[in-house]
């Protein structure tokens, strides 16, 4: 008999939650998710999927709970028996890992050992399968130019450790207990939906902000880093797919291109109708409007509009980062839909009609 499809997911208000919960929904999955208790609302990404009965199809429920609470994760996975289990709940922010990271490895490293656990405690090791959110910040800046599954890793901060962790805990529970558990090494994702402090979004809503007249200048960090950015849209189906395998197999997704940040900031800037010149190096480090489309009473040509700012440094940044996806091309029959230029398009209109203002500048 088929197994029925139900799906859980941790991390469902964050970026990928939310865009696998609509994912799954359309394919017919039950889909459970776990939430965090908060003051403040946080559950903006999947309101819609939660009111819209054309959406949900009367088939999504959430769960308060929270990855330090073992006991409440348990309690969940026994109720729902989940024949799929994505973990994407995280502290995901690099920089912040600096600073707490007894929370981050507490969150990222046991709350994965926590779900794991379960799955054995509650005999549903030829039930349940696990998808574990690794990342590509678990390599470090490993010198080789693209880095696929079988690459070296070097974590250079609190937060990639406490990931490698999770990393190797996965595959030691699938080796050990034939738990099917994979690990997605990600690299970098993107989408309208990313959190407002990782530096796409910084960018785009930034200049939208910018060019609206909401703000003045921009103050960003290590402009030199470069990173493999990709829609996040792209990379939830291939979350799903790795479980969809016959045996369980690590990939890297990535899309084999990589941009600096400062490139970054050039593209939205000329989707903008803005061209930027760069002058003076290192923290004195700006970018100036040199050509402007629309000048308006609130910019003009000569604005410095893009500063450096120390305190977005970290004690240890990874400065480069390009994956190589062959494995998951042949075998996922992985490609990308989304290019970067598509993806700067889709996140700087959405940033601008928050600001309610239309598009065409
Ligand atoms: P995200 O937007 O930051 O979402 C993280 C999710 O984890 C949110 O739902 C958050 O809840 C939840 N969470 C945080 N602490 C929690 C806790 N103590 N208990 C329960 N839930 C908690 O991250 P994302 O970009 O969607 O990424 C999804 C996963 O992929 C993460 O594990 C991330 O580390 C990993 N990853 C991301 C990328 C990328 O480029 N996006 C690349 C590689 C790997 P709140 O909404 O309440 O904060
Ligand atoms: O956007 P970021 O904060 O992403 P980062 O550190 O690469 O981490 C993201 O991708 C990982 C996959 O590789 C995920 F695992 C992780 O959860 C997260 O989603 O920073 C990207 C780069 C860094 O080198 C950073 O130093 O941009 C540089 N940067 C320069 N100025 C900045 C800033 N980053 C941030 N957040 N803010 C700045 O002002």
């Amino acid at each position: 008999m088929k197994k029925k499809k139900v799906a859980l997911i941790t991390g469902i208000t964050g970026q990928d939650g939310s865009y696998l919960a609509e994912f799954l929904l359309k394919k017919g999955y039950l889909v459970h998710g776990i939430k965090r208790k908060s003051s403040q609302f946080n559950t903006q990404l999947i309101e819609n999927i939660y009111e819209d009965p054309s959406i949900n199809n009367r088939k999504f429920f959430l769960h308060y709970g929270d990855m330090t609470d073992g006991l409440t994760i348990t309690k969940i996975i026994k109720k729902v028996r989940p024949s799929e289990i994505y973990n994407l709940a995280a502290q995901s922010h690099v920089a912040v890992s600096f600073q707490n990271p007894e929370y981050i490895s507490n969150v990222n490293s046991f709350g994965t050992l926590r779900i794991l656990e379960s799955i054995r405690l509650l005999g549903l090791e030829n039930h349940s399968k696990f998808y574990q959110a690794s990342t590509s910040e678990m390599f470090g800046d490993d010198k080789k130019k693209s880095l696929n599954e079988k690459s070296t890793f070097h974590p250079k901060s609190p937060y990639g450790i406490s990931k490698l962790y999770s990393y190797w805990l996965t595959k030691v529970y699938r080796e050990s207990y034939n738990i099917f558990a994979v690990n997605g090494i990600l690299f970098n994702h993107e989408s309208e939906r990313r959190g407002e402090t990782f530096i796409t979004r910084k960018i785009t809503k930034g200049l939208s902000e910018i060019v609206c007249g909401k703000r003045k200048c921009l103050y960003v960090g290590n402009l030199n880093s470069k990173r493999d950015w990709g829609h996040a849209e792209d990379y939830v189906k291939m979350q799903w797919l790795m479980l969809q395998q016959k045996n369980p197999k690590d990939y890297v997704i990535a899309t084999g291109k990589q941009l600096s940040v400062k490139n970054f900031i050039n593209k939205c800037s000329n989707y903008l109708g803005i061209k930027l010149n760069w002058h003076g190096k290192g923290l004195k480090e700006y970018g100036k409007i040199a050509k402007i489309k629309n000048e308006n009473s609130f910019l003009k040509k000569g604005d410095v509009i893009i500063k450096v700012d120390k305190r977005y440094f970290r004690p240890n940044d990874v400065e480069n980062l390009l994956g190589d996806p062959k494995k998951a091309v042949k075998e996922l029959n992985w490609k990308p839909k989304i290019s970067i230029d598509a993806l700067i398009k889709r996140m700087i209109n959405n940033d601008l009609k928050n600001i309610e203002i239309k598009k065409n500048v």
